[in-house]
């Protein structure tokens, strides 16, 4: 059974980090309102979820993807490139602790889960404002022993590498080639964002579900001619936080 650890919504969230939009109201309670049907959505789809209550005073503690990296064998924490959310991690230890065990990312390392995508053997980690080639290295040390490739990948224009390219299947790639160089995952099948809806190459994959965002019907039709089974899920308020969804939850096999 899959296990999805999420953390409640900051009542600060407003006050949260930005880097490529501009800040406009977030309404908390809306968030939360959104936050919970994706929870739903999650449940429904055979989740066991561990919802750990909100950081008052952490505003993005609810996107817990950025604080660790889940594999099979072995849980890395990450230390975060914003250092107003390295505060997020000593919470997620506990948690996870209790299903990995863990490795830590350690200083002058920063690197976001948001930047982190794992397709078969290979990790591809996003070099970004968050990620750097010191925790990319780090990281490489820690997953090769496990069998893992682990290569930087140049992302621009965007958060994290995971804003711009994410599984929809368990070989092909959602992706925006504006952000990422496809050529970067070689030979693996892709679908193309809609030029239209340029932050569209989030998708959150579980077990040949697609959970997607309401917000890019265009990109969404191009899934579902693949054959692609997509749950929309409406994220808006939490997308004003640059948030998107694969960031508010860790998912693995318990
Ligand atoms: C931040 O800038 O860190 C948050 N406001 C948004 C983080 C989104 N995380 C993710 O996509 N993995």
């Amino acid at each position: 059974m899959k296990t999805a650890i999420l953390r409640e919504v900051s009542p600060s969230l407003g006050q949260c980090e930005l880097t490529h939009i501009v800040r406009e109201p977030i309404s908390v309670e809306v968030a939360r309102a959104q936050h919970g049907d994706y929870e739903r959505l999650l449940v429904s789809l055979g989740c066991s979820v561990v919802l750990l209550p909100a950081e008052p005073d952490l505003p993005d503690a609810v996107f817990v993807e950025d604080t660790a990296v889940v594999l099979p064998d072995l849980a890395i924490i990450t230390r975060p490139g914003a250092p107003s959310r390295r505060p997020e991690t000593p919470s997620i230890v506990a948690a996870l602790g209790r299903y990995r065990r863990l490795a830590h990312i350690e200083s002058p390392g920063t690197i976001d889960g948001g930047d982190v995508l794992v397709a078969g053997q290979t990790i591809f980690i996003g070099e970004t404002g968050r990620s750097n080639s010191n925790a990319i290295e780090q990281v490489a040390r820690l997953t090769h022993p496990l069998g893992y490739t682990v290569r930087g990948v140049h992302v621009a224009g965007c958060l994290h590498l995971k804003s711009a390219a994410t599984l929809c299947g368990p070989d092909t790639l959602l992706i925006n080639p504006a952000w990422v160089n496809p050529a970067v995952f070689g030979a693996m099948p892709m679908v193309e964002v809609d030029p239209s809806e340029s932050p569209a190459a989030n998708a959150l994959l579980l077990d040949g579900n697609l959970i997607y965002p309401a917000a890019f019907p265009r990109t969404r039709e191009r899934l579902r001619a693949l054959g692609v089974r997509v749950h929309g899920v409406d994220l808006s308020e939490l997308a004003k936080a640059e948030g998107a969804v694969t960031c508010c939850s860790l998912i693995f096999e318990a």
